[in-house]
Protein backbone atom coordinates (compact mmCIF):
# COMPACT_ATOMS: atom_id res chain seq x y z
CA UNK A 1 0.00 0.00 0.00
CA UNK A 2 1.19 3.79 0.25
CA UNK A 3 1.31 6.53 -2.32
CA UNK A 4 2.28 5.36 -6.08
CA UNK A 5 5.84 6.59 -6.57
CA UNK A 6 6.34 9.44 -9.20
CA UNK A 7 8.24 9.27 -12.20
CA UNK A 8 11.14 10.88 -10.98
CA UNK A 9 11.52 9.13 -8.26
CA UNK A 10 11.13 5.52 -9.95
CA UNK A 11 13.95 6.75 -12.70
CA UNK A 12 16.11 8.11 -9.33
CA UNK A 13 15.75 4.96 -7.53
CA UNK A 14 16.28 3.09 -10.83
CA UNK A 15 12.98 0.56 -10.65
CA UNK A 16 13.24 -0.10 -14.68
CA UNK A 17 9.90 -2.25 -13.87
CA UNK A 18 7.76 0.40 -13.39
CA UNK A 19 9.00 2.80 -15.70
CA UNK A 20 6.25 2.10 -18.46
CA UNK A 21 2.96 1.80 -16.24
CA UNK A 22 4.03 5.33 -14.45
CA UNK A 23 4.83 6.92 -18.09
CA UNK A 24 1.51 5.85 -19.57
CA UNK A 25 -0.27 7.13 -16.15
CA UNK A 26 1.67 10.49 -16.40
CA UNK A 27 0.18 10.97 -20.66
CA UNK A 28 -2.97 10.96 -19.79
CA UNK A 29 -2.27 14.56 -18.13
CA UNK A 30 0.78 15.78 -19.83
CA UNK A 31 2.43 15.74 -23.52
CA UNK A 32 5.29 13.67 -24.06
CA UNK A 33 7.92 16.74 -24.91
CA UNK A 34 6.66 17.79 -21.15
CA UNK A 35 7.04 15.01 -19.50
CA UNK A 36 10.67 14.66 -21.00
CA UNK A 37 11.63 18.27 -19.59
CA UNK A 38 9.86 17.91 -16.65
CA UNK A 39 9.96 14.64 -15.79
CA UNK A 40 12.96 12.71 -17.32
CA UNK A 41 15.76 15.70 -17.71
CA UNK A 42 15.26 16.37 -13.79
CA UNK A 43 15.45 13.00 -12.45
CA UNK A 44 18.56 12.31 -14.48
CA UNK A 45 20.25 15.54 -13.11
CA UNK A 46 19.66 14.59 -9.38
CA UNK A 47 21.19 10.94 -10.55
CA UNK A 48 24.23 12.78 -12.36
CA UNK A 49 24.65 15.29 -9.29
CA UNK A 50 24.46 12.30 -6.57
CA UNK A 51 26.98 10.19 -9.16
CA UNK A 52 29.15 13.00 -9.01
CA UNK A 53 29.38 13.67 -5.39
CA UNK A 54 29.82 10.01 -5.11
CA UNK A 55 26.12 8.92 -3.20
CA UNK A 56 25.51 6.57 -6.07
CA UNK A 57 27.92 4.53 -8.15
CA UNK A 58 27.97 3.34 -11.60
CA UNK A 59 25.30 0.58 -11.22
CA UNK A 60 23.11 2.76 -10.47
CA UNK A 61 23.72 5.17 -12.97
CA UNK A 62 23.06 2.98 -15.48
CA UNK A 63 20.05 1.08 -13.72
CA UNK A 64 18.46 5.32 -13.87
CA UNK A 65 19.64 5.45 -17.64
CA UNK A 66 17.73 1.89 -18.48
CA UNK A 67 14.91 3.01 -16.37
CA UNK A 68 14.38 6.51 -18.78
CA UNK A 69 15.06 4.36 -21.88
CA UNK A 70 11.64 2.27 -20.57
CA UNK A 71 10.02 5.55 -19.97
CA UNK A 72 11.24 7.11 -23.24
CA UNK A 73 10.03 3.99 -25.19
CA UNK A 74 5.97 4.75 -24.08
CA UNK A 75 6.44 8.33 -25.20
CA UNK A 76 7.89 7.17 -28.58
CA UNK A 77 5.10 5.17 -29.32
CA UNK A 78 3.03 7.76 -28.13
CA UNK A 79 4.28 9.99 -30.68
CA UNK A 80 4.41 7.68 -33.45
CA UNK A 81 0.52 6.76 -33.29
CA UNK A 82 -0.41 10.90 -33.16
CA UNK A 83 2.05 12.52 -35.08
CA UNK A 84 4.85 11.17 -38.53
CA UNK A 85 4.28 13.24 -41.99
CA UNK A 86 4.81 10.29 -44.89
CA UNK A 87 6.96 12.91 -46.57
CA UNK A 88 10.18 13.80 -45.88
CA UNK A 89 10.75 17.39 -45.71
CA UNK A 90 14.90 17.05 -45.91
CA UNK A 91 17.51 14.45 -44.09
CA UNK A 92 19.80 14.99 -41.22
CA UNK A 93 22.60 12.82 -40.32
CA UNK A 94 22.63 12.71 -36.24
CA UNK A 95 25.57 10.96 -34.17
CA UNK A 96 27.01 10.93 -30.80
CA UNK A 97 30.86 12.00 -31.23
CA UNK A 98 34.10 9.81 -31.05
CA UNK A 99 34.53 8.67 -27.60
CA UNK A 100 30.74 9.70 -26.11
CA UNK A 101 28.55 6.92 -25.31
CA UNK A 102 25.67 8.79 -23.85
CA UNK A 103 23.02 8.86 -26.46
CA UNK A 104 19.40 9.71 -24.66
CA UNK A 105 19.49 13.04 -25.52
CA UNK A 106 20.42 12.47 -29.35
CA UNK A 107 17.47 9.47 -29.29
CA UNK A 108 15.05 12.19 -28.34
CA UNK A 109 16.10 14.79 -30.77
CA UNK A 110 15.72 12.24 -33.50
CA UNK A 111 12.55 10.96 -32.08
CA UNK A 112 11.08 14.52 -32.38
CA UNK A 113 12.52 15.72 -35.85
CA UNK A 114 11.09 12.62 -37.50
CA UNK A 115 7.26 13.45 -36.04
CA UNK A 116 8.33 16.93 -37.55
CA UNK A 117 8.55 15.17 -41.05
CA UNK A 118 12.23 15.03 -41.09
CA UNK A 119 13.89 12.16 -42.62
CA UNK A 120 16.85 10.93 -39.65
CA UNK A 121 20.27 8.83 -40.66
CA UNK A 122 21.20 7.84 -37.18
CA UNK A 123 24.86 6.44 -37.30
CA UNK A 124 24.37 6.02 -33.29
CA UNK A 125 26.80 6.66 -30.04
CA UNK A 126 30.93 6.71 -30.43
CA UNK A 127 30.90 7.84 -33.76
CA UNK A 128 34.19 8.07 -35.87
CA UNK A 129 34.50 11.06 -37.64
CA UNK A 130 35.15 9.68 -41.13
CA UNK A 131 31.61 8.00 -40.62
CA UNK A 132 30.03 11.15 -39.87
CA UNK A 133 31.70 12.63 -42.88
CA UNK A 134 31.17 9.69 -45.02
CA UNK A 135 27.54 9.88 -44.22
CA UNK A 136 26.96 13.61 -45.09
CA UNK A 137 28.45 13.00 -48.00
CA UNK A 138 26.65 9.90 -49.50
CA UNK A 139 23.29 11.13 -47.89
CA UNK A 140 23.93 14.23 -49.63
CA UNK A 141 22.29 15.74 -46.58
CA UNK A 142 22.41 19.85 -45.58
CA UNK A 143 22.49 19.42 -41.94
CA UNK A 144 24.32 16.95 -39.75
CA UNK A 145 23.55 17.48 -35.95
CA UNK A 146 26.42 16.32 -33.45
CA UNK A 147 25.88 15.62 -29.65
CA UNK A 148 28.38 15.67 -26.58
CA UNK A 149 27.78 15.64 -23.17
CA UNK A 150 31.46 15.38 -22.01
CA UNK A 151 33.82 18.31 -21.40
CA UNK A 152 36.12 15.64 -22.87
CA UNK A 153 34.45 14.64 -26.05
CA UNK A 154 33.96 18.82 -27.17
CA UNK A 155 37.31 17.93 -28.81
CA UNK A 156 36.28 15.47 -30.87
CA UNK A 157 32.68 17.56 -31.58
CA UNK A 158 35.18 20.16 -32.47
CA UNK A 159 37.21 17.55 -34.99
CA UNK A 160 34.25 16.03 -36.23
CA UNK A 161 33.63 19.61 -37.68
CA UNK A 162 37.11 20.38 -39.01
CA UNK A 163 36.87 17.45 -40.85
CA UNK A 164 33.29 17.90 -42.50
CA UNK A 165 35.07 21.64 -43.70
CA UNK A 166 38.66 20.30 -44.90
CA UNK A 167 36.68 17.74 -46.53
CA UNK A 168 34.81 20.58 -48.54
CA UNK A 169 31.35 18.80 -47.35
CA UNK A 170 28.35 21.47 -48.20
CA UNK A 171 26.37 21.08 -45.00
CA UNK A 172 25.36 22.67 -42.24
CA UNK A 173 26.29 21.54 -38.52
CA UNK A 174 24.18 22.20 -34.92
CA UNK A 175 25.12 20.74 -31.87
CA UNK A 176 23.90 19.62 -28.77
CA UNK A 177 24.19 18.08 -25.17
CA UNK A 178 24.21 19.38 -21.37
CA UNK A 179 28.13 20.35 -21.81
CA UNK A 180 27.34 22.88 -24.25
CA UNK A 181 26.39 26.33 -25.04
CA UNK A 182 25.93 29.10 -27.75
CA UNK A 183 29.20 30.39 -26.96
CA UNK A 184 31.25 27.16 -27.28
CA UNK A 185 29.03 25.86 -29.77
CA UNK A 186 30.71 29.26 -31.87
CA UNK A 187 33.98 28.29 -30.49
CA UNK A 188 33.51 24.71 -32.08
CA UNK A 189 32.80 26.68 -35.83
CA UNK A 190 29.41 24.84 -35.10
CA UNK A 191 26.84 26.48 -37.64
CA UNK A 192 23.79 26.23 -35.07
CA UNK A 193 23.67 25.57 -30.80
CA UNK A 194 20.11 23.53 -30.08
CA UNK A 195 19.29 23.73 -26.28
CA UNK A 196 16.82 21.04 -26.35
CA UNK A 197 14.36 19.15 -29.16
CA UNK A 198 12.47 21.92 -29.77
CA UNK A 199 15.21 24.08 -30.73
CA UNK A 200 16.76 21.13 -33.00
CA UNK A 201 13.21 21.30 -35.01
CA UNK A 202 13.47 25.28 -35.65
CA UNK A 203 17.31 24.74 -36.99
CA UNK A 204 15.66 22.54 -39.12
CA UNK A 205 13.05 24.46 -40.40
CA UNK A 206 16.05 27.06 -41.15
CA UNK A 207 17.85 24.34 -43.20
CA UNK A 208 15.52 23.12 -45.13
CA UNK A 209 13.29 25.83 -46.56
CO1 LIG B 1 27.30 9.72 -17.79
N1 LIG B 1 28.17 11.42 -17.35
N2 LIG B 1 29.03 8.81 -17.84
N3 LIG B 1 26.28 8.10 -18.14
N4 LIG B 1 25.75 10.73 -17.39
C1 LIG B 1 27.33 12.60 -17.31
C2 LIG B 1 27.27 13.30 -18.67
C3 LIG B 1 28.07 13.47 -16.18
C4 LIG B 1 27.83 14.98 -16.35
C5 LIG B 1 27.63 12.96 -14.79
C6 LIG B 1 28.32 13.68 -13.67
O1 LIG B 1 29.40 13.31 -13.27
N5 LIG B 1 27.71 14.72 -13.14
C7 LIG B 1 29.57 13.04 -16.40
C8 LIG B 1 30.38 13.89 -17.39
C9 LIG B 1 31.31 14.88 -16.69
C10 LIG B 1 31.92 15.86 -17.64
O2 LIG B 1 32.42 15.58 -18.68
N6 LIG B 1 31.90 17.09 -17.24
C11 LIG B 1 29.41 11.60 -16.88
C12 LIG B 1 30.41 10.60 -16.82
C13 LIG B 1 31.69 11.02 -16.14
C14 LIG B 1 30.24 9.30 -17.35
C15 LIG B 1 31.26 8.14 -17.41
C16 LIG B 1 32.70 8.54 -17.77
C17 LIG B 1 31.19 7.37 -16.08
C18 LIG B 1 32.20 6.27 -15.93
O3 LIG B 1 32.24 5.35 -16.71
N7 LIG B 1 32.99 6.38 -14.91
C19 LIG B 1 30.64 7.27 -18.52
C20 LIG B 1 31.02 7.79 -19.93
C21 LIG B 1 31.52 6.80 -20.88
C22 LIG B 1 31.71 7.41 -22.27
O4 LIG B 1 30.88 8.11 -22.81
N8 LIG B 1 32.85 7.16 -22.86
C23 LIG B 1 29.20 7.54 -18.34
C24 LIG B 1 28.19 6.63 -18.60
C25 LIG B 1 26.84 6.88 -18.44
C26 LIG B 1 25.74 5.80 -18.57
C27 LIG B 1 26.07 4.73 -19.60
C28 LIG B 1 25.54 5.14 -17.23
C29 LIG B 1 24.50 6.72 -18.88
C30 LIG B 1 24.28 6.97 -20.36
C31 LIG B 1 23.29 6.03 -21.01
C32 LIG B 1 23.02 6.42 -22.44
O5 LIG B 1 23.05 7.58 -22.84
N9 LIG B 1 22.74 5.43 -23.23
C33 LIG B 1 24.93 8.04 -18.23
C34 LIG B 1 24.02 9.08 -17.87
C35 LIG B 1 22.55 8.73 -17.93
C36 LIG B 1 24.46 10.37 -17.45
C37 LIG B 1 23.62 11.57 -16.93
C38 LIG B 1 23.20 11.25 -15.51
C39 LIG B 1 22.40 11.94 -17.74
C40 LIG B 1 22.62 12.20 -19.23
C41 LIG B 1 21.31 12.23 -19.94
O6 LIG B 1 20.93 11.29 -20.62
N10 LIG B 1 20.52 13.31 -19.74
C42 LIG B 1 24.67 12.75 -17.01
C43 LIG B 1 24.45 13.85 -15.99
C44 LIG B 1 23.52 14.93 -16.49
O7 LIG B 1 23.43 15.21 -17.68
N11 LIG B 1 22.85 15.55 -15.62
C45 LIG B 1 25.97 12.03 -17.10
C46 LIG B 1 19.16 13.44 -20.27
C47 LIG B 1 19.22 13.89 -21.72
C48 LIG B 1 17.82 13.94 -22.32
O8 LIG B 1 19.78 15.17 -21.72
O9 LIG B 1 21.68 14.46 -23.21
O10 LIG B 1 21.58 16.79 -22.23
P1 LIG B 1 20.90 15.60 -22.75
O11 LIG B 1 20.02 16.03 -24.04
C49 LIG B 1 19.16 17.15 -24.08
C50 LIG B 1 19.86 18.45 -24.49
O12 LIG B 1 21.19 18.54 -24.05
C51 LIG B 1 19.74 18.46 -25.98
O13 LIG B 1 18.46 17.90 -26.18
C52 LIG B 1 18.21 16.89 -25.22
C53 LIG B 1 16.75 16.93 -24.86
O14 LIG B 1 16.41 18.15 -24.25
N12 LIG B 1 20.67 17.70 -26.82
C54 LIG B 1 20.73 17.97 -28.14
C55 LIG B 1 21.49 16.70 -26.57
N13 LIG B 1 22.10 16.29 -27.68
C56 LIG B 1 21.64 17.05 -28.67
C57 LIG B 1 21.94 17.07 -30.01
C58 LIG B 1 21.31 18.01 -30.81
C59 LIG B 1 20.41 18.91 -30.28
C60 LIG B 1 20.10 18.90 -28.94
O15 LIG B 1 21.53 18.10 -32.10
C61 LIG B 1 22.38 17.20 -32.73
Amino acid sequence: SGEALSLKDIIIKGMKEDAKKATKLLLETKKELDIVNEDLIPALDIVGANYEKGYIFLPQLIGSAETVKNSFQVLKESLNSTGGQSISKGKIVLATVKGDIHDIGKNIVKVILENYGYEIIDLGRDVPIENVVEAARVHKVKLVGLSALMTTTVKSMEETIKSLRDNNIDCKVFVGGAVLNEDYAKMIKADYYAKDAKEAVEIAKIVYT
